[in-house]
């Protein structure tokens, strides 16, 4: 409970007035430890309403410098470049340099996000260790469905890795010397970039990026930034953010009810745990809940799966503040809603 309770205090909504567009949906900037914010899950649950973070090592390989703290998935590191420590902190680093050669498949994958309308735009900034000797390549991916793996369809920004090393006479860091994969080259412009003694290893600074999401409007969706590199050295992300409408009513559908199931959620007020308790006159199938604070923040999501007959579940509030709350039972579509009050 505390990671979901730590992310809604980083998600800042700046006003309270309704339907702003320009409001932080998602910000992150991992300057503070952000392993609170990770699911200790292996893997996502398929889940289309998760407010946990996802931090996934599906290659399975053992990095180079794992002994200095240099993790097997996306780990918690300083930005790469001398100014980036000072102006951005710390950043998220993944590393695609392994005791045996392969290829990195690293996972970070964001919350669940609301796309109300054509405003929202996501941006980042990533940098390489090093370019253009081993230069690090990553995507950015999106679902909007759940946060399943195989969801990540959509493919939205693609940053190239280098495929062939210049010939050994070369040491002039000349790019066009050396073979990428298509997509953004970190540095070949000559910009955020870092000089080191080797022209062959300039430093990345972090590089701002941005992506429309107007095509998600009416969507909830997730963010995954793969690091799918082979055998280079290590790339960052940092500052994820999204911005857009904000519309506390979004995704809920109170006119809508799920036919023969009734709900009763007590104690109200709540202290610690939120009974529901559920009769179905039908077979249901996978039954979710979501708890809305009275913004229509989503701050608890989980799963009741199928029900038929009666069916009973306790749910942990104890870290949610003092206040009003909605709870949506969600199935295929439908709702039913109620609201509780935590003391
Ligand atoms: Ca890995
Ligand atoms: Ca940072």
């Amino acid at each position: 409970m505390k990671k979901i309770v730590l992310f809604f205090a980083s998600l800042s909504l700046a006003s309270p007035a309704l339907f702003c567009q320009n409001d932080t949906l998602l910000y992150m900037n991992f300057n503070a430890d952000p392993s609170p914010y990770f699911s200790t899950e292996a893997y996502p649950p398929g889940n289309s309403y998760d407010t946990a973070w996802y931090n996934i090592d599906l290659d399975m390989l053992t990095p180079e410098g794992a002994s200095n703290g240099i993790g097997p998935a996306w780990f918690w590191s300083l930005a790469f470049a001398d100014s980036d420590t000072l102006e951005f902190v710390n950043c998220m680093a993944a590393r695609s340099w392994f005791v045996e050669i392969g290829q990195a498949k690293n996972y970070l994958i964001t919350p669940a996000i609301p796309i109300v309308d054509a405003n929202a735009v996501l941006s980042w900034r990533s940098a390489p260790f090093q370019t253009p000797r081993y230069l690090d390549g990553y995507k950015v991916l999106i679902s909007s469905t759940t946060n399943d793996i195989e969801a990540f369809t959509d493919t939205v920004f693609v940053a190239a890795e280098m495929l062939q090393l210049a010939p050994a006479s070369d040491t002039s860091g000349n790019y066009a010397a050396y073979v990428f994969s298509p997509g953004f080259v970190h540095g070949l412009d000559g910009t955020y970039i870092e000089p080191t003694s080797s022209a062959m290893r300039n430093r990345g600074k972090l590089r701002p990026f941005s992506h429309s999401l107007a095509a998600y409007a009416g969507k909830f969706i997730f963010v995954a930034f793969y690091h799918d590199s082979y055998d280079d050295n290590l790339i960052s992300v940092d500052e994820i953010l999204v911005t857009g409408t904000y519309d506390p009513t979004f995704g809920m559908d109170s006119a809508e009810q799920i036919q023969g199931l009734s709900l009763r959620a007590y104690p109200n007020p709540a202290d610690r745990w939120l009974m529901l308790e559920l009769f179905a006159a039908r077979a249901l199938d996978d039954v979710q809940y979501h708890i809305m604070d009275a913004s229509g923040k989503l701050v608890l999501a989980g799963t009741l799966g199928k029900i038929q007959g009666t069916f009973q579940k306790s749910v942990d509030v104890g870290p949610l503040a003092p206040g009003l709350y909605l709870l949506r039972l969600t199935e295929n579509g439908h709702s039913l809603t109620q609201k509780f009050m935590k003391r």
